[in-house]
């Protein structure tokens, strides 16, 4: 039996956030159906489109192990059809504009009255306060949540990353939010609202910079390598390039082949407990018993330095062979991985971490699989649906219509 098997969602999400936490909860075995408009469905089945007339990978790779209906709940019948669903589902997630599910005649108050044990969730651009009615996408997100501001380097402008902390982030914080009101709602047997504002969920992400933020009023954050590059801190934590954020120093290295290759680079981080292993295989054994580099806080004003030592041995080798080198030792290290290394590793094939999908109108293609792995409940990656492909059997079987009342409501274009 999967985990979440028993639950019944009613997906009303969209683009990418709501979609990632409904797709992990559909993985541990939930029942997610995906109510979209008749005719269009959700945007992102059109958008990015690498095959004409297809679903697009990023709608397949957002809506596995769901089925989709499709229905207006802002017509005659799709209210009757849709207060139907809210009273058979468990959970209701959306990530629609402010306001959007209140003017389709759904406010809070009205779902709790259909359905008190119903959970509500939601994710939206910001909490209560200034912006609460902007739309938001993921990198208004990372900028507005402190992640911009803290990426990149100290001459460059703030920087957003690839991994989508905005959208994905906040879905998997919605998806623990969710877990967690049915975990309560065992007890209470009451539903609840669960709320997460992608800003908050960046920030929640960003915790080490306003760590940093508030070090800075006792002095320059020495770990940082401007404070070794002699450069003044001014009244925000800065962009730290490639810093490691933590206690111990990190950096990107330079690895045999980088003039050609964009990813010849390694991860490599002078964990002090082996700062002797390090200085010998760097040919620099004369720093474990120098004052100036054998104690951890002796070398923080030279980090820059240590790193161009150690860039001299690491341009030496495939960014491989350093990972082999340092693995013995203890020293942490980690080879940039390219998305074409990635998707090809048999490793990540091997756990479902990476797994190939076949599609009756894509054909075969990758996708990542539920990261998150339960020993008694493993979770198998199913396609996504094509848009309205279960309609007929939820409106049956779900809503308990006639085929008679399906067909009216087509009619009415309802369904
Ligand atoms: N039948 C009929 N109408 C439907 C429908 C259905 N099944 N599903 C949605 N709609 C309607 C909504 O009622 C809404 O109409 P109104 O504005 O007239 O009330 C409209 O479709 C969708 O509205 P939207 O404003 O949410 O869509 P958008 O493309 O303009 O904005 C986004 C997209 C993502 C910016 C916005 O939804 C948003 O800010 N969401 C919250 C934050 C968020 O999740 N951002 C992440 C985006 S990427 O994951």
């Amino acid at each position: 039996m999967k985990a979440l098997e028993g639950v019944r969602i009613l997906d009303m999400t969209h683009v990418q956030s709501g979609p990632t936490c409904t797709q992990l909860l559909a993985w541990f075995g939930a029942d997610v159906i995906k109510v979209e408009r008749p005719g269009v469905g959700d945007a992102t089945r059109g958008q990015l489109r690498d095959i004409p007339g297809v679903d697009s990978l990023y709608f397949t790779m957002l809506n596995h192990n769901k089925r989709s209906v499709t229905l207006n709940p802002k017509t005659e019948q799709g209210k009757r059809i849709f207060t139907r669903l809210i009273e058979e589902c468990d959970v209701m997630v959306e990530n629609f504009a402010p306001g959007a599910i209140d003017r389709m005649g759904f406010p809070w108050e009205k779902i709790q009255q259909i359905n008190p044990r119903m959970i509500y969730a939601s994710v939206k651009g910001f909490g209560p306060g200034p912006y609460e009615d902007c739309k938001v996408y993921e990198n208004v997100a990372q900028c507005t949540g402190g992640a911009a501001s803290t990426t990149g380097f100290l001459d460059g402008p703030p920087l957003v990353t690839g991994a989508q902390i905005g959208d994905s982030g906040t879905g998997l914080h919605l998806a623990l939010g969710i877990v967690t009101a049915l975990y309560h709602r065992e007890k209470s047997g009451k539903g609840q609202r669960v709320e997460c504002a992608m800003q908050d969920g960046v920030l929640n992400l960003c915790r080490v910079k306003l760590r940093d933020q508030q070090r800075l009023a006792h002095g320059p954050l020495k770990e940082y390598s401007q404070y070794g590059q002699g450069i003044p801190f001014g009244d925000s934590t800065p962009r730290a390039g490639n810093d490691s954020g933590g206690g111990q120093p990190g950096w990107i290295l330079k690895c045999k082949g980088w003039e050609h290759d964009p990813n010849a680079y390694v991860y490599f981080i002078t964990q002090a407990a082996v700062w002797g292993n390090i200085c010998d295989l760097i040919g620099k054994p004369e720093w474990k018993e120098d004052p100036g580099y054998a104690k951890p806080e002796a070398r923080l004003d030279k980090i820059p330095q240590i790193f161009d030592a150690i860039e001299e041995w690491t341009r030496t080798l495939d960014k491989f062979d350093v990972m082999r080198a340092c693995n013995p030792l203890n020293i942490p290290c980690g080879p940039i991985l390219s998305m074409k290394e990635l998707a090809e590793e048999p490793s990540l094939r091997d756990t479902g971490t990476v797994v190939e999908v076949d599609h009756p109108t894509r054909g075969k293609y990758l996708t990542v699989g539920n990261p998150v792995k339960l020993s008694d409940s493993p979770s198998e990656v199913l396609r996504s649906p094509l848009l309205g492909e279960h309609s007929d059997e939820i409106l049956k079987d779900v809503v308990g219509l006639s085929d008679a009342e399906i067909a009216a409501a087509r009619e009415e274009g309802a369904v």
